[in-house]
């Protein structure tokens, strides 16, 4: 199975996983920070562990979910949940951030 996902929006975006549960080193979820699988990687996960959430540094992230032809069945596979974020700088420095989009892969 190959699954991708190209998550735009006009903020940053932050993907969080809430479960996670493929083959330790033969199913993996990889994230691109950006539009395509050309893009740098800032994730790379197998196994039952749950990622800590990812950030873009732009507006893109772009998602890929790979497995084997074995032994699939016994796992759950993942689910992740995006957010686009918008931060705005204040004039003493500080920031507020806002959560916008709330979708589901
Ligand atoms: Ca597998």
């Amino acid at each position: 199975m190959d699954c991708q996902w190209n998550i735009t929006s006009n903020a940053w975006v932050e993907l969080t996983f809430d479960r996670f549960d493929t083959e330790l080193y033969d199913d993996y979820v990889t994230v691109y920070d950006g539009t395509s699988l050309s893009s740098p990687v800032i994730g790379r996960f197998s196994g039952s562990s749950r990622p800590l959430p990812l950030i873009s540094s732009g507006k893109n992230l772009f998602v890929r979910f790979t497995t084997d032809a074995a032994q699939n069945r016994q796992y759950k596979g993942f689910r992740a949940i995006y957010r686009g974020k918008k931060r705005y700088i204040l004039n003493d420095g500080k920031y507020v951030q806002y959560k916008r989009k709330l979708l589901l892969l």
